[in-house]
């Protein structure tokens, strides 16, 4: 390996392009070597700055001996694909969530990464490092409410110029409030129900506000709301009730104006604002654990886990009852389990 680890980004999306910049300007141990995208010019964009290699093929990228590791965020469909191909050449990948659409993708990475017998992949579930998560996570963690009982999530997005479909809203959007419910309890969903509404009356098979609940294998309930049209801006907490009290990420910290017989304060408008720091510090954990060689944060199998829960979620939109959720059995290589 080179003196710092050689990066390179698959997608210039939102998402892709801020990845890119956070590892020219954010972290010390990396540099953005590469990036991709079918669009060269947008590609070019995110990697003029850094100087870095333009490819119109994500395998191409993957592949080249001038990157030492990958982040995978091209669209949700291409992940899984992308994903294995890392795992055969051997190259750390940060791979944006999903970790796939469909149950079989997902368990196609986590049986190349199995019987590679080394982790190679971590991902991106990043309220794993949002400090407001991380701070109900120390809170559970230090015994401060006793034992979790129940989690409440609350997803609110602003609209997107393609309007999801209710599927979409659950792989792309609640596939987080999901990983924060196993993460925050400790525990494996066993059973989904999902119901919906719509905020506009003409779509009425795409659910832009859905109320997804959920039992734990060891008993307690989760519920979240997920609005993918908010009408303000976009927001994310999570309150855990346990059995001695109860623990909500703190409220936004923008400040609160008083002026001509109101109050307000501002909100921000999308994940890229809400989450800006967590996406720092996932990338600068990432490329730590690349270097160092201690893998940590979502696995393959967390992406899988929860995966399958969030397509139970799917199928219960359609049959309109609440859906069992099978855990397998946890393959060897994820025995380690870093809360
Ligand atoms: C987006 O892809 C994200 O990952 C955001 O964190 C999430 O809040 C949003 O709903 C997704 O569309």
């Amino acid at each position: 390996m080179a003196d710092q680890l050689r990066v390179g980004v698959v997608g210039t999306g939102g998402m892709g392009a801020r990845h890119a910049r956070n590892v020219d300007h954010q972290v010390g141990g990396a540099r953005l070597t590469a990036v991709m995208d079918i669009d060269a010019d947008r590609a070019a964009a995110v990697a003029e700055p850094a100087g870095a290699q333009v490819f119109t093929d994500g395998f191409e990228l993957i592949s080249s001996d001038t990157v030492d590791a990958v982040i995978l965020a091209s669209p949700d469909p291409t992940h899984a694909a992308l994903a294995s191909a890392c795992l055969e050449h051997g190259k750390h990948a940060l791979v944006e969530k999903p970790l796939a659409t469909d149950l079989a993708g997902a368990a196609a990475v986590v049986d190349g990464e199995a019987s590679l017998g080394r982790r190679l992949l971590q991902v991106g579930l990043m309220r794993h490092y949002d400090p407001q998560h991380v701070a109900v996570r120390d809170a559970l963690q230090r015994g401060d409410v006793g034992r979790p009982l129940m989690f409440r999530g609350w997803h609110r997005n602003p609209p997107e110029a393609r309007p999801p479909t209710s599927e979409e809203v659950l792989v792309n959007s609640a596939v987080h409030d999901i990983y924060s419910a196993r993460w925050l309890l400790n525990d494996e969903i066993s059973e989904v129900f999902v119901r919906g509404t719509t905020i506009h009356p003409d779509r009425t098979d795409q659910l832009d506000l859905q109320l997804v609940t959920m039992v734990m294998a060891g008993g307690a309930i989760a519920s979240v709301e997920v609005n993918k049209d908010s009408g303000f801006g976009y927001e994310v907490g999570v309150e855990i009730s346990g059995s001695h009290g109860i623990v909500t990420t703190a409220p936004h910290h923008t400040p609160v104006i008083r002026q001509d017989g109101a109050m307000s304060q501002s909100v921000e408008p999308d994940w890229l604002a809400r989450f800006a720091e967590a996406y720092i510090i996932e990338v600068r954990a990432w490329v730590a654990s690349v270097i160092n060689d201690r893998p940590e944060g979502p696995t393959a199998w967390d992406g899988y886990l929860t995966l399958g829960a969030t397509l139970a979620g799917a199928k219960s939109v359609t049959t309109g009852a609440p859906v069992t959720v099978d855990t397998p059995e946890r393959p060897a290589l994820y025995s380690y389990r870093d809360m």
